[in-house]
């Protein structure tokens, strides 16, 4: 279903990587007190631990099913289950990223998976589960290697196997019932929601069997008959023989257009005030269907779909502006990415460290975050959510929900503002000169405190202050100099 299931929060964070007890008192600490309405965790069933010449744990083995246990790098079932408690409690909701499509790829004999389950990938045997031979697509996939060859034929790209990948066969009972009962187990720890994975290569019907035969949430943390959030992982630019909009029944699906036409816009490839009627009218899905983002973990690092037009913490001061805007703006419901760093090492065109696992010690332990005095990360993770550009703004989405855009203002290029009801303002300056503008705020008269540049504290503004005179109007100012290209203000930061 299309709902979150969410407290009161209006966006998502997905936490790619960190372990379950990290999360925990993220949520204590930081994401319930800031109004974050839940978190996108990592795989947490069993996978193939890769050891493969220079690459060592990469990111992407959690992609590679073993079994559905609970044990993964992130922590053990108990870990998971205090983790979903205790975000409940303090109003967090978890979304867990579910493999569904496909079990590991080919590996030798012996290869180990991170709960101690074996398998033998060339014979499709998991007995951790148990699947075998049968619960596979093989027979149903007649491309001469097996893999998927041309995403022009919907038949391949349902039935092939995903870069080798052993695929699962969701039309039989045996294998609806398996993934059935691994997503119930973790609606019982009292999980919102899930994230499907790969959807695009699996049946919207096959899909809808599965999600129909689910328990509702659990009772002890949501109002009775509630169903599991769903959100599909479908990767749809156009021009392929499988469209998101034949997944919209089952939930909703990722606008992978959003991230990569705002990074068109910031990076000047089309200008800001252009995104007046950014939405449909742009040929994106229905905003009630929408999960929007500006980056992923796959597009993040070239893998998935946007190319070098994602923007991501490397480019921040256009990362922020794009957040502030994905934010500010009603369309689609809302996921922010948190990262961790890595060395990228370019050749031809592909970054080669593009598998880089998190940070972590020499034994393969990740290694917790560590917080300092200002409130950011350190230990190599970048937590785009703790800085006070996007998290503030996560409390502008969720002041002026409810509301439309009106009083829309553009300078013919790149400088753009508008109002969220009379309830939000927020404003943009992406081009090479400042803005000096009086403009109208829709807010009540007043003096507000710029959320961007700085932070309500105690009554007091700790960035710049604007005025609002009886007319909704103010004078907004942004030059080129300043850190931030976005001036933000709403009826909470009134002082
Ligand atoms: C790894 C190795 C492969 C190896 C394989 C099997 O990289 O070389 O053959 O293992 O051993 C992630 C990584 C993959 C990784 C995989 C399994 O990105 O590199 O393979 O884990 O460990 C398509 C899918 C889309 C998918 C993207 C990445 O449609 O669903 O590819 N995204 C999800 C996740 C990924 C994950 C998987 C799926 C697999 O978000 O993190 O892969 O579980 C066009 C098409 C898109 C296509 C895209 C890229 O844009 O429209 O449909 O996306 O190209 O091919
Ligand atoms: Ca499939």
């Amino acid at each position: 279903q299309w709902d979150p299931n969410s407290s009161n929060g209006q966006a998502i964070v997905h936490l790619f990587e960190w372990k379950w007890p990290d999360i925990a008192a993220e949520c204590e600490n930081f994401l319930g007190p800031r109004g974050f309405a839940g978190v996108q965790v990592s795989p947490p069933n069993e996978y193939v631990e890769v050891y493969q010449g220079e690459v060592k744990r990469p990111w992407w083995e959690r992609y590679q099913p073993v079994s559905y246990k609970l044990v993964t790098r992130s922590g053990d079932e108990n870990a998971f289950k205090d983790m979903v408690t205790r975000c409940n409690n303090v109003g967090v909701k978890i979304y867990v990223d579910i493999v569904m499509n496909h079990m590991s790829g080919g590996w030798p004999q012996g290869t180990g998976g991170s709960g101690g389950s074996s398998f033998d990938s060339g014979a499709q045997s998991y007995p951790g589960v148990p699947y075998s031979a049968f619960d596979f697509n093989d027979g149903n996939c007649h491309t001469g290697s097996g893999n998927i060859e041309n995403y022009g034929d919907a038949n391949q790209v349902r039935n092939c196997k995903l870069v080798g990948l052993n695929d699962l066969n969701q039309g039989t009972d045996y294998v609806r019932g398996k993934i059935r009962d691994y997503l119930n187990t973790l609606i019982g720890y009292g999980v919102a929601g899930f994230r499907i994975d790969a959807s695009k290569h699996m049946w919207p019907g096959d899909m809808k069997a599965i999600f129909d035969s689910l328990n509702n949430l659990n009772t002890d943390f949501f109002k009775a008959g509630s169903r599991p959030f769903i959100f599909q992982e479908v990767i749809d630019l156009g021009g392929e023989a499988i469209s998101g909009q034949e997944y919209v029944g089952n939930g909703r699906v990722t606008e992978f257009r959003y991230g990569k036409y705002l990074g068109e816009a910031f990076r000047g490839n089309n200008q800001l005030q252009y995104l007046k009627n950014f939405g449909e009218d742009w040929g994106m899905m229905d905003r009630a269907n929408a999960l929007v983002f500006i980056d992923n973990h796959d597009n993040q690092r070239g893998h998935g779909a946007g190319g070098d037009m994602i923007l991501t913490f490397r480019v921040s001061k256009w990362y922020k502006m794009a957040n502030a805007f994905m934010l500010g703006w009603p369309y689609g419901y809302t996921r922010v990415m948190s990262s961790y760093y890595w060395d990228q090492w370019w050749e031809n065109g592909q970054d080669k460290n593009d598998w880089i696992g998190p940070p972590q010690d020499d034994s393969f332990n990740i290694i917790s975050p560590s917080f300092n005095a200002d409130g950011t990360c350190g230990n190599g993770w970048i937590c785009e959510h703790r800085w006070r550009q996007i998290y503030n703004m996560v409390e502008f989405r969720n002041v002026a929900h409810g509301t439309d855009m009106n009083d829309w203002w553009d300078n013919g290029s790149n400088q753009i503002a508008f109002c969220r009801g009379d309830k939000g303002f927020l404003a943009i300056n992406n081009d090479g000169w400042d803005l000096k503008e009086t403009l109208q705020t829709c807010l009540p008269a007043g003096t507000y405190c710029d959320v961007i540049s700085g932070s309500k504290e105690g009554g007091s503004c700790t960035g710049k202050s604007v005025t609002v005179g009886g007319d909704g109007k103010a004078y907004i100012e942004i030059t080129t100099m300043e850190d931030d290209g976005v001036l933000a203000i709403h009826a909470n930061s009134k002082l």
